[in-house]
């Protein structure tokens, strides 16, 4: 069955009795940084435990600041009488503080290659950010290399540690937001001469708990434009 996504909190709503004993993800349903720990919390069957606050970025409610987490930004993660921030922090953290299938694999060379892919998702975003204003193929070009030589790496499954892992979780959001984007506006295809990339988006988009988390492709464009291109 389909979750039925709650209504963005804006400045005229109440804040939730905080601290109460509910878990609770703030996110914004554009935000490729809370999409991460949402898809976690999906692909764990979190979906019971972890309550989703959808929060209004453009008219946001003062008590969010205030209350809940005071650098005033979206994912964060109440939880144990505490709020936690970053969404990396926030990946790892569900996945080891809650039930559900383990993110990450036993075999410790593939985890100390999630570290190192994982800590350059940074970079990577980055950069292809960058490229928005300069030239794509130069600059962003090379990022997805970078991700189909890490695709090609233990070469025993279609995500990068094999299974479907916090890798991917840390990936995902970004991919799909650069493939449309520098699709609509520079016809540049991610996937073309990029076997292992276009294969692994294809497998990523099958998940039921990453499905509902996808971002409308049209706000993408109209967002990217008017931030990068204006
Ligand atoms: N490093 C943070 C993370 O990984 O969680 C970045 C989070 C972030 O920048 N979130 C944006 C936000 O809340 C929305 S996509 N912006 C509001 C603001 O900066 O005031």
């Amino acid at each position: 069955v389909q979750e039925v996504l709650p209504p963005s909190l804006d400045s005229t709503s109440e804040p939730p009795t905080l601290f109460d004993g509910t878990t609770r993800l703030y996110i914004n349903y554009q935000c490729p940084f809370a999409q991460r720990v949402w898809i976690t919390r999906n692909v764990k069957g979190l979906q019971d435990k972890i309550e989703l606050v959808p929060i209004d970025l453009q008219n946001r409610p003062a008590w969010y600041k205030e209350k809940v987490y005071p650098q005033n930004k979206v994912p964060s993660l109440e939880h144990d009488n505490k709020v936690i921030g970053e969404s990396l922090d926030l990946i790892k953290y569900v996945d080891s503080n809650f039930e559900g299938p383990s993110l990450l694999p036993d075999d410790p060379e593939k985890q100390k290659y999630a570290e190192e892919l994982i800590a350059y998702s940074d970079t990577f975003l980055k950069e292809v950010y960058t490229s928005f204003k300069g030239d794509v193929e130069k600059q962003a070009g090379p990022q997805f290399d970078y991700l189909e030589t890490a695709l090609d790496k233990f070469d025993d499954g279609p995500f990068f540690l094999g299974q479907f892992s916090q890798v991917d979780i840390a990936y995902a959001p970004f991919v799909e937001r650069f493939q449309i984007f520098l699709q609509e506006v520079f016809k540049y295809d991610i996937t073309s001469g990029r076997p292992k990339l276009a294969k692994w988006i294809e497998e990523v988009d099958k998940l039921d708990g990453y499905k509902q988390t996808k971002v409308d492709p049209q706000k993408v464009v109209d967002l990217y434009k008017s931030r990068f291109l204006a």
